[in-house]
């Protein structure tokens, strides 16, 4: 369902959700909504309509893009809207597992340090926080962990995500390290986990939508930000203001929105979507549609995401012009790794042809790659791209191997052209 289809389907549907408003009149929410409320005489007083909730992230985004749905919120990039080199806020993907906060005060918001293995809990204002650490900024590759589950058959339960669910934005602040090394870490130290504030789906208050986490020797990179700011601003609200635990290359899960706590574990932490087999592949392949008993004995944890691509120009269903070279480009990226080789093929595969490929302009961005095409006559084309990480992986052409959560699938990614 495309965002303007959804957004008229919110506009003229029977306003009946549950949030309330306290104080404003019709005409400033109609002002404020950007449209009259057609059946605003149906609407209970002091009820608080929907988009004056989402109108500062959902109103931003391209109106192509994707929702998955809206309770909690999930939104997609078409594949040809991620051509930007830094993934702008409306382009980007949006994965709620609960409700975004509702009041988010920024003088009191604070960041708490601890855990078993910290030696004192400390807790650090806004603040403290840009005050006292080295500021760093780098452009950090966050995908989902389910992106590409629409592949796999049977279908796995979770969002339909295309390959969508990836952005590479430039995110500001300091490192996590700086922070656990200034509250005080212990030797026995093996995870960390963060907390955010928003609200499980049941409202509940003592439960959390998410609380994941990764091991200390990735929480000790350069790279894993405490971040205040992404592509310059303040984060956006949907995408975790006013403070985000950022981590690239692994899924985007481990990096905590709307961030108040990291506890610093001295076993792997047990958070919200850390149990049964919430973003974990099974240790040994099965065959399609296997349900496995979730316990440790058969899943591993998902750590670096794997090796892949995206084509982002032209679209799918581009029509090219009779004779014309096609100028081809899009990104690739690898985890933990960095990409070595990117080659595209217009025979199914039968020939690939090497593509320029940049360096990232830090560890854990995404590369760009670029190349010409010349098609032999007119006529329809599919045009397939296959990275190829600096360990010799290479993406399969085929879906991978089928799991219960739908996760990982990083099969080459195809595009239609008509030639002529
Ligand atoms: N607090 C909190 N952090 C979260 C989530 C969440 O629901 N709550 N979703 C996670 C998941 S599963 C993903 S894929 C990314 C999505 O980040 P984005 O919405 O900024 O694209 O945020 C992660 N961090
Ligand atoms: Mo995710």
């Amino acid at each position: 369902m495309s965002y303007k289809f959804f957004l008229n389907q919110l506009m003229n549907s029977e306003l009946n959700r549950r949030d309330f408003l306290k104080q404003g009149s019709l005409t400033a929410l109609a002002t404020t909504i950007g449209s009259q409320i057609v059946f605003a005489k149906h609407m209970p007083v002091g009820y608080r309509p929907l988009l004056l909730d989402e109108k500062d992230a959902l109103k931003g985004k391209d109106i192509e893009m994707i929702v998955q749905g809206d309770k909690p919120w999930n939104v997609e990039s078409p594949v040809h809207l991620l051509d930007d080199r830094i993934t702008p806020v409306e382009k980007m993907f949006i994965r709620n597992n609960g409700l975004i906060p509702e009041k988010i005060d920024v003088s009191t918001w604070t960041l708490t340090i601890d855990g078993e293995s910290v030696k004192a809990p400390k807790t650090y204002s806004l603040a403290d926080l840009k005050k006292n650490f080295k500021q760093y900024t780098y452009q950090l590759v966050l995908e989902c962990g389910g992106n590409g589950r629409s592949g796999y058959q049977p279908q796995a339960s979770g969002n339909q995500w295309g390959q969508g669910a990836v952005h590479c934005a430039q995110w500001t602040g300091v490192r996590l390290k700086d922070i656990l090394n200034d509250a005080g870490i212990k030797n026995d130290a093996v995870y960390i986990g963060y907390h955010g504030k928003d609200l499980h789906l049941s409202r509940d208050p003592k439960k959390e939508p998410i609380s994941r986490g990764v091991p200390i020797a990735k929480a000790m990179e350069d790279e894993t930000l405490i971040a205040w700011q992404m592509n310059g601003k303040d984060i956006p609200e949907f995408h975790g203001y006013p403070l985000r635990l950022v981590i690239g290359g692994w899924p985007a899960s481990v990096s905590g929105k709307w961030l108040t706590g990291i506890s610093v574990r001295n076993k792997v932490h047990d958070g919200a979507k850390m149990e049964g087999h919430s973003y974990k592949m099974p240790k040994n392949p099965v065959a399609p549609g296997t349900d496995i008993p979730a316990t440790d004995e058969y899943y591993k944890i998902i750590e670096s995401m794997p090796v892949k691509s995206l084509i982002t120009y032209p679209k799918s269903g581009a029509t090219i012009g009779s004779g014309t070279d096609l100028a081809l480009r899009g990104h690739a990226w690898a985890g933990d790794h960095s990409v070595k080789k990117v080659e595209v093929s217009i025979d199914f595969g039968a020939t690939w042809k090497e593509c320029k490929l940049e360096a990232p302009v830090n560890r854990l961005a995404w590369q760009h790659w670029n190349t010409e095409i010349k098609f032999p006559v007119n006529g329809y084309y599919e045009i397939w791209v296959k990275a190829t990480d600096n360990k010799g992986n290479a993406q399969p052409m085929l879906i991978p191997a089928w799991n219960p959560g739908g996760y990982l699938n990083n099969a080459c990614e195809r595009i239609a052209v008509k030639v002529g």
